[in-house]
């Protein structure tokens, strides 16, 4: 583990981000998140990314216990829209398109207190209307902020993850498309390429 998952964007500072979603909306339901920057880094084990949350995890926990999400991220490892997912909606986007795993990232709660939590699925083709598609969770890709060692960590400015490459089939030298689509409404959808270094 090359970068220490805490929560915080200071060391992320110097780098551009991948995707830059703005400030939250002022008319934002209070229990819901707004991304705001995306990076991503990785190394030889896994693909790190950061995620910007307002309000944040601890804040919104604040206003609601109740369990929920931040959004997905879906990566497609061979750079090609036309392997992997359907169009979402019968789009004609490539963005839309040609994605292999999701990163579903979780809100909820350990007793009272709030946790955060990722959990990786793959396009089957199969049942397009559950999930479109994304309905194959991949084995022991449980992350839980609370367990210790935790794969994903969040603190007073996002949500920080590990993912290992081999669960995305990513490696050195290959580039991902990617997608982010926030779970909160009237917010945009990313889309951004990430180079394995
Ligand atoms: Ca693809």
């Amino acid at each position: 583990m090359t970068i220490q998952l805490d929560g915080t964007i200071g060391k992320w500072s110097g780098k551009k981000p991948a995707w830059d979603n703005g400030p939250a909306p002022a008319d934002q339901p209070p229990d819901k998140i707004h991304i705001g920057k995306v990076y991503f880094d990785n190394d030889g084990s896994f693909l790190y990314a950061f995620v910007q949350c307002s309000p944040s995890v601890a804040d919104r926990f604040k206003e609601t216990q109740f369990s929920g999400d931040i959004g997905g991220i879906f990566v497609d490892p061979d750079n090609n829209p036309d392997t992997g997912s359907a169009a979402e909606g019968h789009s004609t986007n490539p963005n839309d398109r040609g994605y292999k795993t999701k990163i579903y990232l979780a809100l909820g709660a350990v007793g009272d207190k709030p946790m955060a939590g990722y959990q990786l699925f793959r396009f089957t083709g199969k049942y397009l209307e559950d999930n479109n598609g994304f309905n194959e969770e991949v084995p022991h890709s449980d992350q839980n902020s609370f367990d210790q060692n935790a794969l994903i960590a969040f603190g007073k400015d996002g949500v920080e993850l590990a993912i290992p490459l081999d669960q995305l089939g990513l490696r050195a030298g290959a580039t991902a498309r990617i997608m982010i689509e926030p779970s909160a409404p009237d917010q945009g959808t990313g889309f951004t390429t990430y180079k394995c270094h």
